[in-house]
């Protein structure tokens, strides 16, 4: 062989091990080793102008930098504006934090390609936060990417890289607060031998601007406490919670708060001593309050004794407006019924004029798919802020969905929905397929060969699944247990009937859907006038949401001019081609991507297709039952018997909840 040749040879196999190494652990910030220096002025040291300095001296390979505290009556705290003066970019913000939000911005920009001018950038919330449902024995609520990642048996002594990893993404997406543990609260939380882990994690995030909060069991006074109520009108119970927080506070002096899960799906709370929501988080609120703590109270609460569960957070919620403390917050789930594929907004937005409110989205694809699926889930919540102003709103949650797998997230394009809802958390009004733009040309590569048609396939990727799942407003027809596949025939004796698929489909041989209008439970007069209106009729009502407000005759024409029957036909069909869709275009991206990403999104996508057939077989098979009509003739037939899609079941991983196959 000529030396040519061996040059070659060796480059090639340079290049591709190169292109191998790609594990996805280094998320959207892969700037290192650039060898450049870049000369960065700083105000002061300190451990977060330190992270700032480091990530340019890393990444940052423009003109030199200079970094500016600076007072600016146009900025909010975590604001900051960058300009180039005299060869000089100048990042300035009233806060270190800011700066530090500057640096990621620049960054970002030279990743993406982007031509940096004059910037100004203010947060839409001052509280962006990530909320994970981390239990303490490592399991993850609803999570498929691993286990916790908070290794609490070796903390505070151990502590794992992982940890300033994960915050240094956070910041670089402008998220400031993570509640570190289930909202389903083990009480064990508020030990003393916890808080001192809690203080470790507190101690490693603070740099990075951000703020620990804990999730609570509202009978904590009682498990650990020792009393023998959590009734919060009880004095001792007052003043354990108030000794707690000094407690909490003397260990972590800028801990945000506590975020309660209370009188939902078993968990205690205020009620059961009757007394109200407010009662109970006030008696919170004035805990934390010398310490300007916050209170995130959620209003995710559903009985099964009342008629309708969307219509639940309203009815309780409402008539207290004005009766929380200042420093409570009102967290809401972004839908009435539980982060379905397709939900209206939930109308107790709007509805608690003197409360602030908060959103809550699931980052984390409990019902999209888990870990398996690719659904970038920005266009659901963008189509949340179409409906609730982003400036109605004081704060922002997301359920992460992160955990110890190498690529933090599961399926590469989980780490897409990770960045979106950061992104969001900082401006609302960006739109879907600029933040697709920017996490791909991060993440892959700026080759518009690959990011034009991948972002089509991310952009579609959400509506494919509400369309094999449930299109036209069906929600919850999931399988008992794992919220992966479809089960509308489920039927477990005993069970909460608001947990039973029937409950939400009300599939009979007349029609199919669930009457909310005034003819029947009248969830449509929670909403403002003009929504009222348009979804009270069923005439007017949009198809996407027709059987969510409605329940319909099989033939009843839909706004398409086709009959329900039909349209159902036509969606879950049109569902499994866009999986086919998404699979296509993935195959011809082979050249941009490193092997192992391209392999494991492809055998992804293999699986989503697959489960999208199941999800279309399953319905339109279980709902012709009821129809007794024929699927149109020039759409695709059913490859399974609905008997054996009664069989079909998968295993749940004991620990991550993720599907591992069919049985
Ligand atoms: C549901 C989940 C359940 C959570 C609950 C919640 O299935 O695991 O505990 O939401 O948000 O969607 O509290």
């Amino acid at each position: 062989m000529n030396r040519k040749l061996i040059l070659l040879f060796i480059a090639l196999w340079v290049i591709t091990s190169f292109s191998k190494a790609d594990d996805g652990s280094r998320l959207w910030l892969k700037y290192d080793n650039n060898g450049k220096t870049t000369e960065v002025k700083l105000p002061r040291k300190s451990p977060t102008l330190t992270i700032a300095t480091n990530e340019l001296e890393k990444g940052w390979q423009g003109a030199p930098v200079e970094l500016k505290l600076q007072k600016n009556k146009n900025l909010k705290p975590d604001g900051y504006t960058i300009t180039l003066k005299n060869g000089k970019y100048i990042l300035s913000s009233p806060t270190e934090v800011g700066l530090l939000y500057a640096t990621y911005h620049l960054i970002r920009s030279q990743q993406t390609g982007e031509s940096m001018t004059e910037v100004t950038e203010n947060p839409a919330y001052s509280m962006r936060m990530l909320n994970h449902w981390d239990n303490l024995d490592g399991s993850v609520e609803r999570g498929y990417s691993g286990k916790s990642l908070w290794q609490w048996e070796e903390l505070p002594e151990v502590v794992s890289p992982r940890y300033e990893e994960y915050a240094r993404a956070n910041a670089s997406i402008g998220i400031n607060g993570v509640v570190l543990n289930n909202v389903n609260a083990s009480p064990e939380i508020l030990s003393t031998e916890y808080l001192k882990k809690v203080q470790r994690l507190a101690d490693l995030f603070r740099p990075y601007g951000i703020q620990t909060f804990l999730s609570v069991n509202f009978a904590s006074p009682m498990a650990i406490g020792g009393l023998e109520t959590a009734d919060p009108q009880d004095i001792e119970v007052q003043k354990w919670w108030k000794d707690k927080a000094k407690e909490i506070y003397t260990l972590i002096p800028d801990f945000g708060g506590f975020l309660v899960k209370a009188n939902s799906e078993g968990q205690p709370g205020p009620c059961d001593y009757n007394r109200t929501h407010a009662e109970g988080a006030n008696m919170l609120a004035d805990a934390v309050k010398p310490y300007k703590g916050t209170v995130m109270w959620r209003a995710f609460v559903y009985d099964p004794s009342d008629a309708d569960r969307a219509k639940q957070a309203y009815l309780e919620f409402q008539p207290l407006d004005g009766e929380f403390r200042d420093n409570v917050i009102i967290q809401i789930k972004n839908g009435p019924v539980d982060f379905q594929p397709r939900e209206p907004y939930s109308p107790l937005f709007g509805a608690l004029p003197q409360t602030d409110e908060m959103v809550e989205f699931q980052v984390t694809q409990e019902y999209l798919g888990h870990a398996n699926h690719l659904a970038y889930l920005a266009p659901m919540w963008t189509e949340f802020f179409e409906f609730v102003p982003p400036t109605s709103l004081d704060a922002i949650a997301g359920v992460a969905n992160i955990g110890t797998d190498t690529n933090w997230t599961g399926h590469p394009f989980g780490q897409a929905n990770w960045y979106a809802y950061g992104r969001l958390a900082w401006n609302p009004k960006l739109g879907s397929d600029i933040i697709a733009d920017e996490w791909l040309k991060q993440t892959f590569t700026t080759n518009e060969a690959f990011v034009t048609p991948v972002k089509k396939m991310m952009l579609d990727s959400r509506e494919a699944v509400v369309n094999y799942m449930m299109p036209l407003g069906l929600h919850h027809l999931f399988a008992w247990g794992h919220h992966y596949g479809p089960e509308p025939w489920c039927d477990i004796e005993g069970a909460r009937p608001d947990w039973m698929p029937s409950y939400y489909h009300r599939a009979t041989t007349k029609g199919i859907g669930f009457d909310r209008s005034h003819t029947g439970s009248n969830a449509t007069a929670q909403y403002p006038d003009s929504l009222r209106a348009l979804y009270d009729n069923v005439a007017t009502c949009p198809d996407e949401l027709l059987l969510w407000f409605h329940h319909v005759p099989w033939t009843h024409t839909m706004q398409s001019g086709r009959t329900v029957w039909d349209e159902l036909c036509y969606r879950y069909s049109e569902g499994v081609n866009q999986a086919r869709e998404l699979q296509k275009t993935w195959d011809e991206m082979q050249p941009y991507v490193d092997e192992d990403t391209f392999l494991e999104v492809q055998s992804k996508l293999k699986q989503q297709t697959r489960d999208a057939m199941w999800w279309r077989d399953g319905c339109l098979l279980y709902f012709q039952e009821f129809s007794g009509l024929p699927i149109p003739s020039d759409l695709e037939r059913p490859i399974y018997d609905l008997e054996d899609m009664k069989k079909f079941s998968i295993d749940i991983d004991n620990h991550t909840n993720a599907p591992h196959g069919y049985k």
